[in-house]
């Protein structure tokens, strides 16, 4: 096996690194050892061996070249939020919204399972950084898999190979990530955290969020713990800047959950009506953020490629996406169109003829099932984005204005609402429903509380982790203001009472207004709600009356939302901070409840 050590191996200096890949191999048993240096020559190489072991279907590259459908074992299709795991020395550590396990027991339970599980397979070893090169925020991990699927997403994913051994030096200050298939069997997977360790051990899943493991598993749930130790942010957000026509740049974060219109909103084209205001996308699914030397918050974006959400994704809804996917991108569980090209639900016209779905079986329209995987994605590098800002590689990040909450609620919650304050702001963000989607498996559509977005994503004690939000706002001098959006509130038909997509920069333009202090706002119990007039509506096919509802508060439903509002802060139990409770007595004494 040491024989094997491929040439790269021997140019990495690094003692740490060296060690603990070699303990990796101990275990595993791999054939032989790659280290990726993030090269085109070895992503030429990477690509061709996928496509002969058909771990990737070549599209027609002379409608997208650079282009590979992807498909995931049926099992294997979205984040598994049961078998992940909390292993911090004690249960309350992690808190009552996470799977615990203890460290050691899970090191040794996984270790049997990893037992010579790369016996005869290559084992990759993926070096990558998160963030800008030379940002205060970046930070370095590493990820060692068997999966070339994982290493081929990660090269998109990440600023991955040479870059990243650069900056981490001789340091030991990276995060060890594990990650084996196994045989993807679903009673033998496991995603297991050791914040105290900066380590993750990922088996037997080769999806997204459970495998790549730069993403939900360092950059959010280990982040998270390094961040309120460190004093600062990991959350999951989008990062836009809007640009008004007089050339003023105010920079958003947005904190939706799954599946709930980040990337989108990141990426939006304004409405014709909206000359001269332009979109810019900083990041569209994870914010790294800190409190700069003015007393702001500063953001970047650790990424450098988006998994995005395929069904939904069309020409209308978001052309800079349709745009963006034209090349260099993987396609994961969508479906195949006789001429080598893909299609999903929502793109805009009719499957033709002799498509596959995502399984590859044939798919009519009459077929009983969808063509594409409700949680289908795409995986593109961010410098395909049209509208990628100039500031999205850069180091210092971008100050921000203004923080949105939005969950996908049918009732209740309106369009947009704007906080009193900071900790008003924070008690919305924590107390935020939203219903359950396809990214993650089990049902969807139920609601569920789900803090910041960040409920399957906090690495530890959710009350702490409201704490943590309350101490950053008090070392902010210029916090930013917060927002609470609702883009999918419906009419009794089902139908979306607002149009959505391009059309929420409307939304947008009155919050920018509203951090400039220009537009007007009514006070309510639940916050500010835009004036009569304040929020332009000009040039949009939408019936008043379906406005007034899309706005509206509704006491008798509010009273059933505090309900899950108090609900939710007596299970999170003696870590949530009185603040909270004082907010939410305040709000039921305002509805006179
Ligand atoms: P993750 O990558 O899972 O974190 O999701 P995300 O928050 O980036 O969600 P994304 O923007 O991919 O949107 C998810 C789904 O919601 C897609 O099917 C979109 O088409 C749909 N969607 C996004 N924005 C809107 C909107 O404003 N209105 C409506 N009705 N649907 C939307
Ligand atoms: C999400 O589920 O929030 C995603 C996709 O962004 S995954 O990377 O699988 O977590
Ligand atoms: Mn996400």
């Amino acid at each position: 096996m040491t024989a094997s050590l491929s040439r790269q191996a021997a140019v990495v200096e690094n003692k740490a690194l060296k060690e603990w890949v070699a303990d990796v191999a101990r275990l595993t048993r791999p054939a032989q050892i790659v280290w990726c240096d993030g090269s085109e020559e070895e992503n030429r190489r990477l690509l061709a061996q996928a496509v002969s072991s058909q771990v990737l279907i070549p599209l027609n590259h002379k409608k997208r070249p650079g282009c590979y459908l992807h498909r995931s074992h049926p099992n294997d299709v979205a984040r598994t939020e049961g078998a992940t795991y909390i292993c911090t020395p004690t249960k309350q550590e992690a808190g009552p919204t996470n799977n615990w396990a203890d460290p050691a027991q899970t090191y040794a339970k996984l270790s049997k399972w990893l037992e010579g599980s790369m016996a005869g397979r290559t084992m990759y070893v993926v070096p990558y950084l998160m963030g800008p090169v030379g940002s205060p925020l970046a930070r370095v991990g590493v990820e060692v898999t068997d999966s070339l699927y994982v290493v081929l997403s990660m090269r998109i994913m990440t600023r991955m190979g040479a870059v990243a051994l650069e900056a981490l030096g001789n340091s030991a200050d990276f995060n060890r990530g594990l990650h084996c298939t196994l045989d993807c069997d679903p009673q033998r997977r496991l995603i297991c955290h050791f914040p105290q360790d900066n380590t993750v051990w990922s088996v037997g899943s080769d999806y997204g969020g459970n495998a790549l493991l730069s993403k939900k598993c360092f950059a959010l749930r280990i982040a998270s713990y390094l961040a309120r130790r460190e004093s600062w942010m990991a959350e999951h957000m989008l990062i836009v800047g809007v640009e008004s026509p007089d050339g003023q740049v105010t920079y958003i974060a947005g904190a939706f959950p799954s599946a709930c219109g980040k990337t989108n909103l990141a990426m939006l084209t304004p409405p014709p009506t909206f000359k001269g205001w332009k979109v810019r996308t900083v990041g569209e699914d994870i914010a790294w953020m800190r409190v700069g030397a003015d007393g702001r918050l500063w953001a970047i974006n650790p990424e450098s490629g988006y998994f995005g959400v395929a069904p939904g994704t069309s020409w209308r809804s978001n052309p800079n996406a349709m745009k963006m996917l034209e090349r260099d991108t993987l396609f994961t569980n969508v479906a195949l169109t006789p001429d080598g090209d893909v299609w999903w639900e929502g793109i805009g016209q009719d499957a033709p003829e002799g498509t596959l779905d995502w399984q590859g079986r044939p798919w009519k329209r009459t077929s009983s099932g969808k063509a594409a995987h409700p949680n289908s994605r795409f995986t593109t590098p961010m410098y395909n984005n049209p509208v990628l800002s100039p500031k999205a590689d850069d180091p210092e990040g971008v100050p921000i204005s203004a923080i949105l909450f939005g969950g996908r609620r049918a009732t209740t919650v309106p369009l947009v609402l704007e906080a009193f304050d900071w900790e008003h702001g924070v008690y919305l963000g924590a107390t935020m429903g939203s219903e359950t989607t396809a990214a993650a498996t089990g049902a969807v559509g139920v609601i569920r509380r789900d803090p910041m977005a960040m409920l399957p994503f906090c690495g530890y004690n959710m009350g702490d982790y409201f704490a943590h939000w309350l101490a950053m706002g008090k070392r902010m001098k210029h916090p930013p203001k917060v927002f609470m959006v609702n883009w999918f509130r419906k009419a009794p038909d089902g139908s979306f009472l607002w149009p959505g997509y391009g059309e929420n920069m409307r939304v947008l333009e009155w919050i920018i207004s509203r951090i400039n202090g220009t537009a007007k706002a009514s006070e309510t119990p639940v916050g500010f709600v835009p004036a009569d007039g304040a929020l332009r509506l000009d040039d949009l096919d939408i019936g008043p009356e379906n406005f007034k509802q899309a706005v509206s508060i509704d006491p008798s439903d509010w009273k059933e939302e505090i309900e899950e509002h108090e609900k939710l802060l007596r299970r999170l139990g003696k870590t949530v901070p009185q603040e909270l409770w004082r907010q939410l007595e305040r709000l039921k004494a305002a509805f006179h409840f």
